[in-house]
């Protein structure tokens, strides 16, 4: 299925290797006016998925006070971090390993993977839709990973040899700890389980590693855009122990501090579709360190491309007042609407939510 792809830029990790001056297309003059929360008692719900599942990945009835905390982590923040989630250790330091060494292989070998014209998978960057933009400061390798059959061997990469197998555990843990919150998740929104999983069965996993090389002018650019993500829900893993992701709370950009071992996890547009605007997709954003590499690795999960995309018709018979605030189209609608867009804030969820006029003032004469 062809749904559209970005221009072709730079390499940034290459030049930021050879670099004296920053090009203007990566200088950012709106950063000189973002607040920044630099206060340590801001940090993002932690929820014990312990609390929440049994050993077998089932749903525990009972701790009312966990699930009340996802509910609120999900409602009020849109962004958390789960412990005791069940996915090995292993699992998840053989991926940071195989992906910094994939990144670490000279430009000609990584280019093995490279972004093809019409597609958005591979080795490059993503979301250039025109030749005016500004640029993020930051390469990406963006694998769909989920169907299976979907897959695209030839973006995975071959070196280091483990890598296609790491990726693959990497996905499959990653899948089932999704099923597990989304579940947990339907049933903090009154609903049957199933009422949001059906639109997931073997929906659609991508996984984007993202390489942000130091700069010296780190305050001027951006390493990922201000965005939310347009799926349903992502985990993100930090690779190393640079610090860079932001999340917008009330209007101040907040940093979030990976715990070690954890996972980050946020709502995308598509649960905050899906739930009438009950949970919120936030916005968030990368930035750049003046001395050290940053890596990222951020799993998506989507729906099937058989799912539309609209307030669960559930959530509005739940409660006959509400009416829906969102229009509803096809995962492939959903999907090009996607493409055609670059990274912008809330923009996409904008275009989805529907206007309505202003209920007419009563005039007392
Ligand atoms: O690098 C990060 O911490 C954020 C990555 C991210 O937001 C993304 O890949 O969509």
């Amino acid at each position: 299925m062809e749904v559209g792809g970005s221009l072709a830029v730079a390499n940034v990790q290459r030049m930021a290797s050879s670099l004296k001056e920053v090009p203007n297309r990566y200088i950012r003059p709106e950063l000189e006016v973002d607040r920044v929360v630099n206060d340590e008692h801001v940090s993002i719900p932690v929820i014990d998925m312990s609390k929440l599942v049994d050993g077998y990945g089932k749903l525990v009835d009972g701790d009312e006070e966990s699930a009340k905390l996802l509910h609120s982590a999900c409602r009020d923040w849109g962004f958390f971090q789960v412990i005791n989630h069940g996915v090995a250790e292993e699992v998840i330091l053989n991926m940071k390993d195989d992906v910094q060494e994939f990144f670490r292989q000279p430009l000609q070998l990584k280019m093995e993977c490279a972004q093809l014209p019409n597609d958005l998978e591979g080795y490059g960057q993503a979301f250039v839709v025109s030749e005016e933009q500004k640029l993020d400061w930051g390469d990406m390798l963006f694998i769909l990973t989920r169907p299976i059959e979907g897959r695209k061997m030839r973006f995975w990469p071959k070196v280091p040899s483990s890598f296609r197998a790491t990726l693959d555990k990497y996905s499959s843990e990653l899948e089932k700890l999704s099923v597990i919150l989304l579940s947990s998740m339907a049933r903090n929104l009154g609903l049957d389980p199933d009422e949001l999983l059906s639109s997931f069965k073997e929906g659609s996993q991508s996984i984007r590693m993202n390489y942000y090389p130091p700069c010296k002018q780190a305050s001027k650019v951006t390493g990922l855009s201000p965005h939310s993500d347009a799926g349903g829900l992502t985990l993100l893993t930090q690779v190393n122990q640079v610090q860079g992701l932001q999340i917008k709370k009330d209007g101040k950009w907040v940093p979030v501090d990976p715990i070690p071992g954890a996972f980050i996890v946020n709502i995308g547009d598509i649960i905050e579709i899906m739930s009438n605007g009950e949970y919120k997709s936030i916005e968030h954003r990368a930035v750049v360190n003046p001395e050290k590499e940053r890596l990222s690795i951020a799993a998506f999960h989507n729906t099937n491309f058989n799912a539309m995309i609209g307030p669960l018709p559930a959530i509005i018979s739940k409660d006959q007042k509400q009416a829906p605030n969102y229009k509803t189209v096809s995962a492939i609608d959903y999907i090009k609407l996607v493409v055609s867009c670059k990274l912008d804030g809330k923009g996409l969820v904008d275009q989805m939510k529907i206007q309505r006029e202003a209920a007419p003032q009563n005039k007392s004469t």
